[in-house]
């Protein structure tokens, strides 16, 4: 069977500020697990990402720093690709939306639309600030929503709701740069005619059909995506202006477009292209094998994202891809709901975080513990929270007191009784029979979850792995039947340690560098997922190495100081 090729995409951030764990929880983390299970099984997969580096995040950042745009991009760009690279993020490029090569790609893509009359130009009174002589749009302007009432909708988009608006469709609308009513002005744009593209998007996301054809499985959406978009398609879509009055964008590539640039939703999930342009380049691969309808691949895009960049993966990108015409569309859209943080939102503004930056620089040799918990509480299908407190208790009673103490007992037995030398078996007895049958299935649970995106299930089966082998030594008890009868222990230690090579392969995916360490304790080394289903992986007569702790406990103080450390920030 052909094993179908992924381009897995994980949402630009905004250079415009450090991670905090709500971004990695609700997209980096989940896509990373997904590609590395992906290499495993020897998909053909390519992982990309990189900085959003336009639009108003960017420019009212640099107006709040007293910088330049290109400044503060240059700053964050730099800090969030070292912060992804120290968490051990396996991207295959971490690209920038400022680069040339993006500028000239978005702009090729523009132009093509342009050309095949995909946009309506059309001139329109538009908010205008007269003391910052600027047109208003996006996060320049704010005011209260009409579907939802939210008081701080933006230009572009209500993020309580989700809905995609139009600035004139505000209440009571405010300059974000003076903080007065702005004034309407006459300005020209290029508007992507969203409603003459509802009834193809009904079909493709209620039905997963273009053209009649099947392109995915609807199914396999999440139910929250597929019930977005269907109530913005049957609400009616509206022409978007896919062009700003702004200096800091990609320049529209037309004559009459001066003092123009792209809306930055139209130009950063080209990002997504113009990074694997870069990738190929960098890797003597043709781009469009990753992007493109060619001849029998069956290559699935997946765009990995928070729920309110919803409707610009599953609507308005689709629209731009199908109408340029050389582009798949996307096989998925798994959409991470938010995580919040003690009980409160996460806030950059109100510094309401646990900056992923500043967990490295303080506990650098806990990056998997991380992971874990992380993965463990993933919003996946609802708002979730991160407490310090959990953080302490998953791993004290998750990760050390059942992965930890299970590997540390098979290993430290297997030195003192066979000088670390894995024994042969003897006779298998009806409980060793069925451990050895769970140590068959687990796995089979694990592989079926991931590419349903169930990630946090994903996890909880491989932890499933250390619960048999945990529960399977306390039931044999080898430190007592050794006295009786040697045979029978080296049978036990024989069967435990096949099930930490396993859990050593398993947890590749979700705490890889736990993975590396604890094979290297195995003196074994395994990235390949189909190893796990061997009758043996360890062979009988190799020798283990040293045995080392894997996680060790965390101590109230910790959890004691994050959590002033966060309350202080409301003083
Ligand atoms: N820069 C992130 C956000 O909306 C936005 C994603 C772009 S993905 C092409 O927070
Ligand atoms: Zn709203």
């Amino acid at each position: 069977m052909i094993k179908s090729a992924y381009t897995v995409t994980a949402a630009l951030p905004y250079a415009n500020g450090p991670l905090h764990l709500g971004h990695i929880a609700g997209v980096y983390l989940p896509a990373d697990i997904f590609v590395r299970f992906l290499r495993m099984n020897k998909h053909d997969v390519v992982y990309i990402c990189g900085s959003d580096e336009h639009g108003a995040a960017i420019t009212l950042r640099a107006k709040k720093e007293g910088i330049t745009p290109q400044e503060i991009v240059d700053k964050y760009h730099t800090l969030i690709r070292d912060t992804f690279s120290q968490f051990n993020i396996s991207f295959d490029i971490y690209h920038r939306t400022s680069s040339q090569l993006h500028h000239e790609t978005s702009a090729d893509f523009f132009k093509k639309l342009h050309d095949n009359n995909q946009f309506i130009e059309e001139s329109s009174e538009q908010y205008f600030d007269e003391d910052f002589q600027q047109f208003l749009a996006d996060r320049y302007i704010t005011g209260t929503c009409p579907k939802c009432s939210y008081a701080n909708a933006y230009g572009d988009q209500c993020e309580k709701c989700g809905s995609d608006l139009s600035p004139t469709d505000l209440i009571n609308p405010i300059s974000t740069l003076s903080g007065k009513s702005p004034i309407l002005k006459t300005t020209a744009h290029w508007y992507l005619p969203m409603n003459q593209h509802e009834d193809w998007l009904r079909d493709w996301i209620q039905k997963g059909e273009l053209n009649g054809e099947l392109q995915h499985d609807p199914k396999a959406w999440k139910n929250q995506v597929i019930g977005q978009c269907m109530s913005w398609i049957n609400g009616g879509l509206k022409p978007r202006a896919m062009t700003r009055d702004l200096d800091w964008g990609v320049k529209v590539p037309l004559t009459n477009a001066d003092g123009k640039v792209l809306y930055v939703w139209l130009d950063a999930p080209i990002g997504y292209i113009s990074a694997t342009k870069q990738w190929a380049l960098d890797n003597n691969k043709n781009w469009k094998d990753y992007w493109g309808n060619t001849e029998g691949k069956d290559r699935k895009l997946v765009h990995f994202i928070g729920k309110d960049n919803i409707v610009f993966h599953a609507i308005i990108f689709p629209i731009l891809l199908k109408n340029h015409g050389d582009f798949i569309l996307p096989d998925n859209v798994p959409a991470y709901e938010f995580l919040n943080l003690e009980g409160d939102k996460f806030s950059t503004s109100r510094n309401w975080a646990v900056w992923l930056h500043e967990y490295l620089e303080a506990y650098p040799t806990k990056v998997d513990e991380l992971k874990y918990v992380l993965t463990a509480i993933a919003p996946e299908n609802k708002d979730s929270e991160f407490t310090w407190k959990e953080f302490q208790s998953r791993i004290n009673n998750e990760l050390a007191a059942i992965y930890g103490n299970f590997v540390n007992r098979t290993l430290v037995l297997t030195q003192k009784y066979y000088e670390g030398i894995i024994p042969a078996p003897n006779k298998f007895s009806a409980e060793d029979l069925l451990v050895l049958k769970e140590l068959q299935e687990i796995p089979e649970r694990i592989s079926k979850n991931i590419y349903e995106y169930k990630l946090r299930e994903a996890q909880a089966e491989m932890m499933n792995l250390a619960r048999l082998g945990n529960k399977y030594l306390a039931d044999q008890e080898p430190w007592k039947v050794i006295k009786i009868d040697e045979e029978r222990v080296k049978t036990i230690l024989y069967i435990a340690l096949q099930i930490t090579a396993a859990l050593s392969v398993a947890s590749f995916p979700f705490i890889p560098d736990t993975s590396k360490k604890l094979q290297k304790m195995l003196n074994f080394s395994s990235e390949n997922w189909t190893d796990l289903l061997q009758k043996e992986v360890l062979q009988v007569g190799n020798k283990i190495g040293e045995v080392e702790i894997l996680f060790p406990k965390i101590e109230d103080d910790l959890v004691e100081n994050e959590v002033a450390k966060l309350q202080n920030t409301k003083n």
